[in-house]
């Protein structure tokens, strides 16, 4: 199937052949290795981009340096209205930027636009907060002293953001870094580059209008180790946001913390569903397939395990493979498709391997874990999704396979349901579906879900930005996006101010010179 998003790529100011650095508004002649961006759904090439080279990084970095010192001094509210202004802009290429978002990265239609979405939504939100960066105020031991905190701004915030949110991941981490008074340096996955550009041609109309200094919103388009490395070690960024897996997250917390540097990791998570005697199955049924087959399974959110009571098990089993048999899988743009392609073949190698892995370990495969071909799958890079019977220790299912695999795990008692959900490395996200409240508050108590986030009658993914995102264990324990997330954007100082004519010591400490 050809679906033509020639004119969107138009209206984004995608060429054929694009230039990987941009520090605002003006965009780099860069001569790095080139990346060729194909869509998964045709196979097609969009276009070719030509990577930043180390040189054009230091560049970067002493533009973002420069442009901070001005920035931090712009006062906080008037920072939020210029994002404001990108919300706005936002707004007007919502449908364009969503079509890229589905046809480069995969993801459908519908979640592309919503994805879109979030970075207005955390727009609207980062306004908000540019009035309402709150310190304490604390009563001093002292007399006539005043004690406060405070937040100032950090400085250049290194965002690395993965394939499965092109967009939306540097909207959370950026937004609310600019409301902040840092600047930004973005290191998109070399999966999506385009997107990435299509949201700075976006952001640079606004940036140029309010004549903001270059350097305050960068991008780098490189893909490289070595940079990477380079990146992660450099002392002029304080705070390095990553998302992405956990292997390569515990590197770059190490090469980070070395210097020790801040960081916010958003790793991978391993989530799973309880579904207890008294869950709506309806309900339940409609979440998990979401979770599970939605983006393809490469959500860090998706829903990897669910874990069904006994008596419902067989039941939610059956109405769950009647609804998989059934799934519209194809082009990302057909508005018919539920399930779309893999990123790439790579991925579709990785999901191939953990379904053999599955079988090895003695895992019942119920359906799926095929790789589609012939007419409207020329590009490899379709699966039929899968659900396996395991048990909750085998390897695999400790692991997190980025695709769309299911496992189902039996329970009889909820506390059984509750430790084997949390029996595993990772602490992302969980959701229970039950109507009784003994239940559902158990599982959100302190002997409950050990995740970030933890549902109920709700699923695993599709988080809102007004909620802090992040995850414990191998997740990383980073927090982005809404709540008082913000605050690991800024350096926190405690301010004592004495207003006597004396020189009293805390603690009561005589010290007569
Ligand atoms: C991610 O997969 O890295 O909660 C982010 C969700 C989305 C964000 C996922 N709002 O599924």
């Amino acid at each position: 199937m050809k679906i033509d998003i020639s004119k969107e790529l138009k209206q984004l100011g995608i060429s054929e052949v694009n230039n990987g650095v941009c520090t605002g508004t003006e965009w780099k002649t860069t001569s790095g290795a080139v990346v060729e961006s194909f869509s998964p759904s045709d196979g097609e090439l969009i276009a070719t981009v030509n990577q930043a080279t180390a040189a054009d990084y230091h560049e970067v970095v002493e533009k973002a340096k420069d442009a901070f010192k001005v920035w931090r001094m712009v006062p906080a509210p008037k920072r939020g209205e210029i994002v404001r202004q990108i919300g706005l802009e936002l707004r007007k290429y919502k449908e364009p930027l969503g079509k890229l978002v589905s046809y480069e990265m995969g993801k459908i239609y519908q979640e592309g636009l919503g994805e879109v979405q979030e970075m207005i939504d955390i727009c609207d939100f980062a306004v908000g907060q540019s009035r309402q960066l709150y310190g304490f105020t604390m009563h001093s031991e002292r007399e006539k002293h005043r004690m406060y905190d405070q937040y100032h701004p950090l400085g250049i915030v290194g965002v690395v953001s993965a394939f499965n949110f092109p967009v939306a991941v540097w909207a959370w981490n950026a937004m609310i870094a600019m409301v902040a008074g840092d600047v930004v340096i973005w290191k998109p996955s070399s999966k999506v580059f385009l997107c990435a550009i299509a949201v700075h041609n976006i952001v640079a109309r606004v940036l140029k209008e309010n004549d903001i200094p270059e350097g305050v919103l960068n991008l780098v388009a490189a893909g490289s180790r070595e940079l990477g490395d380079e990146f992660f070690s450099d002392k002029n960024i304080p705070l390095v946001s990553f998302t992405g897996s956990t292997k390569i997250g515990k590197k770059v917390g190490g090469l980070v913390g070395q210097r020790l540097g801040k960081t916010i990791l958003e790793l991978g998570g391993n989530n799973a569903i309880i579904i207890t005697p008294d869950a709506d199955l309806e309900m339940a049924l409609r979440a998990v397939v979401f979770g599970a087959v939605g983006t393809c399974g490469q959500r860090c959110t998706s829903t990897r395990r669910i874990i069904v009571h006994d008596s419902v098990y067989d039941d939610f089993k059956k109405r769950l493979i009647a609804i998989y048999e059934q799934l519209p899988i194809g082009h990302a743009l057909d508005e018919k498709t539920l399930v779309g392609p893999l990123v790439d073949r790579w991925a579709v190698d990785t999901y191939l391997a953990a379904i053999e892995k599955v079988k090895a370990e003695g895992g019942n495969l119920l359906i799926g874990g095929e790789v589609l071909s012939g007419e409207g799958y020329e590009s490899g890079c379709f699966v039929t999704p899968a659900i396996a019977e395991v048990e909750n220790h085998y390897e695999i299912v400790q692991d997190e396979t980025f695709a769309p695999l299911l496992y189902m795990i039996r329970y009889s008692v909820l506390e059984e349901a509750i430790r084997i959900h949390n029996d595993v490395p990772q602490g992302l996200s969980s959701a229970i579906f039950s109507t009784h409240m003994l239940e559902t508050e158990k599982f959100l108590s302190h002997e409950g879900s050990d995740c970030g986030i933890a549902n109920v009658n709700i699923g695993t993914s599709g988080a809102e930005i007004g909620g802090a995102f992040g995850g414990e264990k191998e997740t990383g324990g980073g927090r982005e996006s809404g709540s008082d997330a913000w605050k690991a954007y800024m350096r926190r100082q405690t301010n004592t101010i004495n207003y006597s004519t004396e020189l009293p010591l805390a603690q009561g400490i005589e010290f007569n010179v």
